[in-house]
C-alpha cells in the first residue's frame, strides 16, 4: 500500500514538473510586442538597443500616419551596425548606420498599416551577414 503511494506522488511531481516546463516555454516563444505609445506632441518615440546581433525590442507596434522618433543605441564597443527598412511598394525607406557605442535618432511617419521587417546588412568579409545571426525586428504598423 505505502509503495504505491509513493509511486502516484513521484507520478504528481513528474506531471507538474512537465506541466511548468511547458508554461516556460510558452512564455519564452511568445514575445509581447513593444507597443509605442505617443508623447504629449503626439510623437512617438523608442529607443532600440543594437547589440551583435540583436535589436531589443525587436517587435514594435507603432500606428500609422503619425510621426515617430526612433532612438537606436549602439551597446558594441567594436562592432558597426545598421538598420535598414525597406519596402518600395509601401513608399517606406529608412537606411541608417550606427557606429559601434553611439545613438542615432531616426525620424519618419509609417505611410501605411503593415508589417515591416527591418535589419542589418553588415558582415565582415565572407561571414554571415548579421541579420543570418539573428539581427531583425519587425515594425508593426497598425
Ligand atoms: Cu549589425
Amino acid at each position: 500500500m505505502r509503495r504505491v503511494h509513493f509511486i502516484d506522488l513521484r507520478i504528481a511531481f513528474s506531471v507538474v514538473v512537465l506541466l511548468v516546463g511547458t508554461v516556460t516555454m510558452a512564455a519564452g516563444a511568445e514575445v509581447e510586442p513593444f507597443v509605442v505609445s505617443a508623447d504629449a506632441d503626439g510623437v512617438q518615440r523608442a529607443t532600440i538597443t543594437m547589440d551583435s546581433y540583436s535589436y531589443t525590442p525587436n517587435h514594435l507596434v507603432v500606428q500609422a500616419g503619425k510621426p515617430v522618433e526612433l532612438t537606436l543605441t549602439s551597446v558594441t564597443t567594436l562592432t558597426p551596425h545598421n538598420f535598414l527598412l525597406n519596402d518600395p511598394a509601401a513608399g517606406f525607406k529608412l537606411e541608417q548606420d550606427v557606429r559601434a557605442g553611439k545613438s542615432v535618432t531616426v525620424r519618419f511617419t509609417p505611410p501605411q498599416a503593415g508589417t515591416f521587417t527591418f535589419y542589418c546588412d553588415k558582415k565582415l568579409l565572407f561571414f554571415a551577414s548579421h541579420r543570418e545571426k539573428g539581427m531583425e525586428g519587425r515594425l508593426e504598423v497598425r
